[in-house]
């Protein structure tokens, strides 16, 4: 879609989005502490196809190749994560100057190019040495974690535009439930302890950021689909149900309203009113991770009972999940209508896995330009309906290591060649750039003629 056909004010930002451990590699470099994901890794010959963020995108050794590239891009924005590891490699009181040498060039390198910084704290790799005393089953993680938080807002403070704590809580969460992130297995209900250590460890940070006096803005990102009934028999509205409870709800009420989601009429985790204050310290925007809607039906699977179905007549993209854009605006309503005291949304991933491969020096990705331009139309869409929304983030800027998935899907609006490592700017990428340099050429008010 024109960009001129979708004006978006003048102010809004277009960026990127990425994680450490899925483009940095260089795991052992410099004073690294082993994180989780490497133990993982390496624990178990690798994910898919034996893959593992080792190398990645060797983003850590190319740094200034990636920032030229977001540079021609024309990002407002890039939203990165650290790898906590690499600058306290036990998780707690020593810090790795290497690592954070590598973060000052980065944010130094954003700025230089006039985009502003985003950084994420938490993507998941966790210290294996703070996982070794019992990672989010130990509430202590919570007080470790805002000692980070603390210490890289006192580091980074004055440069940081945005503040994420966690990414993403409720895949941390059912990967532990299921055992896809843990090198100790699987821990079903006790998921839920994570669940609440994750919360209160959010609070506890934008608590040490701020008393580390940082100037920039404060939120949590956030996974959310929008769910939706396969049939209107009870069995599915009640699984449904319990699915807003579990996706959507779960992090969402006790962070914005206090308390958390009844399920089948309690509610899922008994909370202290001083763990609630914790939780409920006011965060600056909610960042929104959106890819796909999810269709509930009656099902005994999973911890929270109820199974997933598929949409009829649509598309799967190589995860499984339905290609459905124009669904994006059902979340975002559902997210006004439902939160009074929303903060300011930014959208902080989305995006589109492809196998894409270079043809003759160019990448064609029709099909995520067409899922890209949908969604910023939805996008649009729910602004003109009144809904605060302040920034948009494609994931990812890189092709990049899919966790447990390993490297055929590809999110990046920038092609990476794995033995080689070249990189190769898609057609989606230069559809962005085109996109945001047209939104940045917005006509300027008409002058006053006295
Ligand atoms: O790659 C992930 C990312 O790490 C978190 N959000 C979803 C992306 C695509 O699955």
């Amino acid at each position: 879609m024109a960009a001129e056909a979708q004006r978006f004010p003048a102010e809004f930002r277009w960026g990127a989005a990425t994680a450490a451990y899925q483009i940095e590699g260089a795991w052992d470099a410099d004073g690294k502490g082993a994180s989780v994901w490497d133990t993982l890794a390496h624990r178990h010959g690798g994910f898919a196809g034996g893959s593992t963020g080792d190398v990645a995108c060797d983003h850590y050794h190319r740094l200034d190749e990636d920032l030229d590239l977001m540079g021609r891009l024309g990002l407002t924005s890039y939203r990165f994560s650290v790898s906590w590891p690499r600058v306290q490699p036990d998780g707690r009181a020593a810090w790795n100057q290497a690592g954070l040498d590598f973060y000052q060039r980065l944010v130094d390198g954003l700025l230089f190019r006039g985009i502003e910084p985003v950084l994420t704290l938490y993507h998941w790799d966790h210290p294996q040495a703070v996982e070794d005393r019992g990672g989010w089953l130990n509430r202590a993680m919570a007080g470790w974690f805002a000692d980070y938080a603390e210490g890289m807002g006192r580091r980074f403070g004055d440069r940081v535009a945005q503040w994420i704590t966690v990414n993403e809580p409720l895949s941390v969460m059912l990967a532990s439930a299921l055992g896809s992130s843990r090198p100790d297995g699987p821990l079903g209900e006790d998921s839920l302890v994570v669940a609440h250590h994750l919360l209160l460890a959010h609070g506890l940070a934008v608590r040490g950021l701020r008393g580390a006096g940082v100037r920039g803005q404060i939120g949590i990102a956030l996974n959310l689909a929008g769910v939706e009934p396969a049939g209107d028999r009870p069995a599915d509205l009640t699984a449904t149900a319990r699915a807003e409870a579990h996706e959507e709800r779960l992090f969402l009420d006790p962070l914005l309203t206090g308390r958390y989601p009844l399920f089948d009429g309690r509610p899922v985790v008994e909370c202290s009113a001083a763990d609630r204050d914790l939780i409920t310290t006011p965060i600056d925007f909610l960042g929104v991770n959106w890819y796909a809607p999810a269709r509930i039906a009656a099902g005994p699977t999973g911890l929270f009972g109820y199974a997933r179905a598929d949409f009829p007549g649509a598309e799967q993209n190589m995860l499984g999940w339905p290609v459905l854009p124009d669904r994006f605006g059902v979340l975002l309503r559902w997210l006004a209508a439902n939160y009074p005291r929303l903060p300011p949304v930014h959208i902080t991933e989305n995006g589109l896995p492809l196998p894409d491969a270079v043809e003759h020096g160019a990448v064609r990705d029709p099909l995520r330009i067409d899922y890209l331009s949908r969604c910023l139309a939805q996008i649009r869409e729910a602004m003109d309906a009144g809904m605060d929304i302040r920034g948009y983030h494609v994931w990812s800027l890189l092709d990049n290591l899919e966790w447990n998935f390993g490297y055929e899907p590809r999110f990046g609006l920038i092609h990476v060649d794995y033995d080689t490592l070249a990189r190769t700017p898609k057609d989606s990428y230069y559809w962005y750039r085109d996109f945001i340099a047209a939104q940045r050429r917005q006509p300027k008010e008409p002058a006053w003629h006295g």
